[in-house]
């Protein structure tokens, strides 16, 4: 997968692609992320890429001919990928988007700088609009680093262990379970028994149903329009259980 990124700071994308996964998956070969300055495309004596807002208003407005050539120079090496600009105004990434991004012949990403994009831009030059939380920050490069992070650990390769991308939290739709390494006790904390045992059947359920607990005592919403097993229901069934006769032991008893 190919990244061409436009951007007023090319520099700050050396702390993604200079340590971890996706260095070594630079490295590799899997992917390739090239930061393109916006700067570079500005016409005029001066490299001007920002203009005052028509209609006024303070802060400045990134001008749309700096950025609408860029676009076209990393659409003409890279003619087959989608175009995403970086704005609170997008739609929110989520596991499924970075999946869908993760499928496309590269990905162009254009990140906004100052108070915003001229509107022309986000109207007729992207195929997408793409925001990573509902807050705001100083610019859409912090948000193309974390597309690329999530998309890079999904192309087949870049984990080096297979498995972890479709294990991990958000592809089984719950949070993942409790993990634990040696020592098996640490300041006093035991590591569940279980995880000693051996045992993988008995593992592998002790795992799902923290996932289920945890999944319903954080993020219940997560929950909704799942594939639950007959296992998974009656796990449920059986903390509602537990809940109710607590509740009814402190309405009684007191
Ligand atoms: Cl993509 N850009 C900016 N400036 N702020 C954001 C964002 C993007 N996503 C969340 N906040």
């Amino acid at each position: 997968m190919q990244f061409a990124v436009l951007t007023l700071f090319p520099e700050m994308f050396s702390a993604l692609l200079g340590a971890g996964v996706v260095k070594r998956a630079i490295e590799n070969r899997y992917i390739l992320v090239e930061p393109i300055n916006i700067r570079g495309f500005a016409k005029d004596r001066h490299h001007t890429v920002d203009d005052r807002p028509y209609g006024g208003g303070c802060g400045m407005v990134m001008k749309p001919e700096p950025v609408a050539e860029g676009i076209r120079y990393a659409r003409k090496k890279h003619p087959e990928a989608y175009t995403v600009l970086l704005t609170p105004q997008g739609r929110l990434l989520n596991q499924k988007v970075a999946q869908e991004l993760a499928g496309c012949k590269g990905l162009i990403l254009v990140c906004g700088r100052y108070e915003g994009m001229d509107e022309r831009v986000s109207e007729h030059l992207v195929d997408d609009e793409i925001s990573i939380g509902d807050y705001v920050l100083t610019g859409g490069e912090l948000a193309a680093m974390v597309v690329i992070d999530a998309v890079a650990r999904l192309i087949p390769g870049t984990l080096g262990c297979e498995h972890s991308a479709q294990e991990d939290s958000f592809s089984t739709g719950l949070l993942e379970y409790p993990q634990y390494t040696r020592p098996r006790s640490f300041e006093g904390v035991n590591v569940p028994e279980v995880l000693l045992s051996g045992d993988h059947g008995a593992i592998r359920q002790w795992r799902r149903q923290a996932s289920l607990g945890r999944t319903i005592l954080r993020r219940p919403d997560l929950l909704m329009g799942q594939p639950l097993t007959t296992g998974d229901i009656e796990y449920m069934k059986k903390l509602q259980q537990d809940i109710k006769t607590i509740i009814g032991k402190h309405s009684t008893g007191s």
